[in-house]
């Protein structure tokens, strides 16, 4: 089977409406088809000033949401980045076939560090695609499903994968993104030009999945919408109403098309109630598994702990071979 690897990171109470559709839900029917490693990924985390406290809940609460969302234990590995210490040997090993202007070039960084200013950003924050190629490339993964914000890093990841390769022997499978094309960026709803985010949008911008029902509702409701009152599909034109489209098509599996003759003459009102209940509907049960699961956090560990042994032994198998092969002695 071909092998599938993901990550998220614990950088918020509740994953949102963007990295649910652009990137979690593809985990789960993934697992049917792929031998499918998902990783929460703490060590990314801290790239960032993070508290502890706050880090070992949200590890926890990222994790819950995971299994809630629909991963199975049995047909996933579901681990905590910091628990499989091969990446960080890795990701040393890739910093130093890095240059500093290919790594200089990555826009995620350009856009975080501009919110602490380049020199207070960390030196981790400027090397997080490297860790993260390390992520993919220790476990030979071929696919990596991930939101269109993620497509440089995947670059990167391949371009250091040939480069080891090239120099040191064949010994890493070059990965392939998987980003469905509709759900690629969910835009925040406040401000329907940029992306969703934990960390740059507003509360009222950001649909989370642990959210009730009524908050959720309301902000559906209060969304940005464009001049005129047509539900039309215009990404320029109207970029709030296609974004509520791209989200309403997604959660329904209605094509946008039908949705747009569905409203027609019915003005926006009626379109984001709709919305509104598609949203509640689908983040209600995994809310309520997530809780559950949270309530025993002595099984939540005990899972994880599973999944951190069985990815350590694919990781590790990786490891014995790029310690060979860059001239390391054995131990
Ligand atoms: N708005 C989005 N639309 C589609 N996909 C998205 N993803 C994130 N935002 C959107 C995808 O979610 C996965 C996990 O993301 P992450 O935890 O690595 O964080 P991120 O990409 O940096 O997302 P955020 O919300 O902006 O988090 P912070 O603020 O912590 O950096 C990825 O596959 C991502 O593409």
């Amino acid at each position: 089977r071909p092998r599938v690897l993901s990550g998220i990171q614990p950088t918020a109470d509740s994953f949102h409406l963007g990295n649910y559709l652009g990137a979690v839900r593809q985990w789960v029917p993934l697992q049917e088809t792929h031998d499918a490693f998902y990783s929460v990924v703490d060590l990314h985390a801290i790239t960032v000033p993070t508290d502890p406290a706050d880090l070992r809940r949200r590890t926890r609460v990222a994790a819950a949401q995971l299994f809630a969302a629909g991963l199975d234990p049995e047909r996933s590995t579901l681990f905590v980045q910091s628990h499989v210490r091969q990446h960080t040997e890795l990701a040393w090993i890739l910093i130093c076939l890095t240059g500093m202007g290919e790594a200089g070039r990555m826009t995620q960084f350009k856009d975080k560090s501009a919110r602490f200013g380049e020199s207070a950003a960390s030196v981790g924050l400027f090397t997080y695609p490297i860790l993260q190629a390390a992520d993919i490339l220790v476990y030979q993964a071929d696919s990596v499903p991930v939101g269109a914000d993620q497509k440089q890093h995947l670059e990167l990841t391949r371009d250091l994968a040939q480069r080891f390769n090239h120099r040191f022997g064949d010994t890493f499978t070059l990965p392939e993104p998987y980003i469905l094309k509709e759900v690629e960026k969910i835009t925040d709803l406040q401000d329907p030009t940029a992306k969703m985010s934990k960390s740059s949008s507003s509360p009222a911008g950001i649909l989370d999945v642990l959210e009730q029902p009524g908050p959720l509702r309301k902000k559906v409701m209060r969304a940005v919408t464009d001049t005129g009152s047509e539900v039309l599909f215009d990404e320029e034109n109207k970029p709030g109403v296609s974004n509520l489209l791209r989200i309403q098509s997604a959660l329904t599996g209605t094509p946008i098309p039908e949705l747009v003759t569905r409203y027609q003459g019915q003005g926006y009102g009626a379109f984001k109630k709709d919305v509104a209940e598609a949203v509640a509907d689908t983040f209600t049960p995994i809310r309520e598994r997530t809780e559950k699961l949270l309530s025993d956090e002595a099984e939540l560990d005990r899972l994880l702990a599973i999944g951190a042994e069985r990815a350590r032994q694919v990781a590790e198998q990786t490891m014995i071979e790029v310690r060979d092969r860059i001239g390391f002695l054995p131990t």
